[in-house]
């Protein structure tokens, strides 16, 4: 190898030594080109470096900033608009405060036709006519129904729904929106608790939209939502129950989606993060008929309702079956656990051991 080496520069020197005078203005090309070929990869390396660095920082800016998945901001972008939705009829639970309040401001500025639905009348009336100002003239008193409704009443559902068919002739969209929460450490929880919190999250949609689908089959379409939460996909301390139903209610969805696609009925899950409402005055405790009672702070880091209702609204106009809608670093932490569990799992940030980020943990979904 060594010897073979040497020969070649044996020969290359022989050849330089050879080369004929008149062949200067030939090694000064050579040279220059030289020169400039360095120059010239100088060149393209500081440019791709800048190129490089203006792409990274964008990337860590835009993520920084960003609140929900990247298909829904991309839609939120590109896609469809709440405005695509109007003159359907779109039927939402839990519509007297938070988030089912803001998607009905949404929805009837986008020109929709709503029925209302929660437990408590006045309260519905408010955002009633908090709908028809925000509609500005594009629905008149009668698109829009007050309808008192208990989720946990499921034998009221069946009449509900011919109620509602006999005054709209028909619903396009079914918002199950209402939905309890819960602070409580897994060991102190009464069964009781576990089964009403399942009776809310969980059947009450499952009873509502069983009643509903037979008259979208008979379209063949519709749009079934469910606001469900970011700890249906990963766990949270001192929710055993919430967590439980809401994870149990993407299955239950998971599994009609498999078998409505034929029918062009859709199905959109929606995953919030901390978002401002009135989550925490009715959560549930460990004890039975016990409330929280607790309202949110202005100062907590959260989304706001009409931020989040707007994104919800944006994934059902363009027909996205989950969306996860989370501020940073959430939406981060959403992303690790979903594509590398087991370090989503060892990350601190969710363990209630984690003492450097209390305020974090402070939140609640
Ligand atoms: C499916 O439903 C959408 C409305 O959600 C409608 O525009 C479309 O025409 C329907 N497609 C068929 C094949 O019925
Ligand atoms: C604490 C807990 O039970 N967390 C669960 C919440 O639901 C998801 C399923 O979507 C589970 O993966 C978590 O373990």
């Amino acid at each position: 190898m060594a010897e073979t080496s040497c020969r070649t520069g044996i020969r290359l020197g022989f050849k330089l030594r050879t080369t004929p005078p008149g062949s200067n203005n030939y090694i000064l090309f050579i040279l220059t080109l030289y020169t400039f070929r360095k120059m010239f990869l100088i060149f393209v390396v500081v440019i791709v470096a800048v190129v490089l660095f203006l792409i990274c920082s964008f990337i860590v800016l835009f993520w920084r900033s960003a609140d929900a998945d990247l298909l829904l901001l991309f839609k939120e972008k590109f896609g469809r608009g709440p405005e695509s939705l109007k003159g359907q009829v779109a039927w939402i639970t839990g519509a007297s405060s938070g988030i089912g309040e803001y998607i009905a401001y949404e929805l009837a500025r986008a020109g929709c036709r709503l029925i209302l639905s929660a437990r408590r009348r006045d309260e519905l009336e408010r955002v009633r006519s908090a709908c028809l100002r925000e509609a500005a003239g594009q629905l008149t008193a009668d698109d829009i129904l007050v309808q008192v409704l208990d989720v946990q009443d499921f034998e009221s559902h069946k009449s509900l729904v011919i109620k509602v068919l006999e005054h709209f002739t028909k619903i396009d969209i079914l918002i199950n929106n209402a939905g309890c929460s819960q602070r409580a450490k897994w060991m102190d929880i009464e069964l009781d608790v576990d089964r009403t919190l399942f009776e809310i999250n969980v059947l009450g949609p499952v009873s509502l939209s069983q009643v509903v689908l037979p008259h979208m089959m008979k379209r063949n379409r519709g749009t079934i939502v469910i606001v469900s939460s970011m700890v249906g996909k990963l766990g949270l301390p001192h929710s055993r129950s919430y967590n439980g139903t809401k994870s149990a209610v993407q299955a239950y969805f998971e599994c009609l989606r498999t078998e409505v696609a034929d029918n062009n009925i859709s199905i959109t899950i929606a995953c919030p993060g901390p978002t401002f409402s009135n989550l925490f005055l009715h959560a549930a405790t460990s004890k039975h008929n016990e409330k929280l009672g607790r309202a949110m702070s202005r100062t907590e880091k959260r989304m706001t309702t009409d931020l989040c209702a707007h994104y919800i609204v944006t994934a059902l106009a363009n027909k996205l079956y989950e969306v996860w809608i989370a501020q940073q670093p959430w939406l981060a932490i959403l992303y690790i656990q979903q594509y590398i569990p087991d370090l989503g799992r060892c990350s601190c940030l969710i363990t209630q051991s984690s003492k450097k980020l209390p305020d974090l943990l402070r939140c609640n979904f």
